[in-house]
């Protein structure tokens, strides 16, 4: 059913905690965390708790909880401080744009000078 967890997908298991990630903020609806390979100084994911394969589709089922998602970038973004000098939040969606995990997520980068258009 949609929004229901995924038995193959890594980002549900890191909100079961069955992977572990390191955890910077927890809402009801969304956690955030570290990214494992980080590009730039502030590089962090939001996700939904709830499983869905992309950005758009969050947005369709529930638009509440992207909405959530962007605040929590928002958030993330202030308590790292980069929200002064600028960041950037980004869905990659599609394989064509990057995207290697099909779980929703918001990358939050910040902290470098970034340029545009991206790569
Ligand atoms: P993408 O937009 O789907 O490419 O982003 C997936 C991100 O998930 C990417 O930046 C990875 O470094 C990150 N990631 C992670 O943080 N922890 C993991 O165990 C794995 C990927 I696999």
């Amino acid at each position: 059913m949609a929004g229901e967890p995924e038995a193959d997908c890594l980002f549900c298991k890191i909100v079961t905690g069955e992977v572990p990630a390191t955890v910077v903020r927890e809402t009801e609806t969304t956690v955030a965390f570290q990214d494992i390979n980080p590009q730039a100084p502030c590089h962090v994911l939001v996700i939904p708790r709830a499983h869905y394969p992309d950005a758009a589709a969050l947005a369709a089922a529930e638009p509440a909880i992207a909405a959530d998602v962007l605040r929590e970038a928002g958030q993330v973004a202030a308590e790292r401080g980069v929200d002064g000098t600028g960041y950037r939040v980004v869905f990659n969606t599609g394989t064509g744009a990057g995207q290697t995990v099909f779980h929703a997520h918001a990358h939050v980068l910040g902290g470098r000078g970034l340029q545009w258009p991206p790569g």
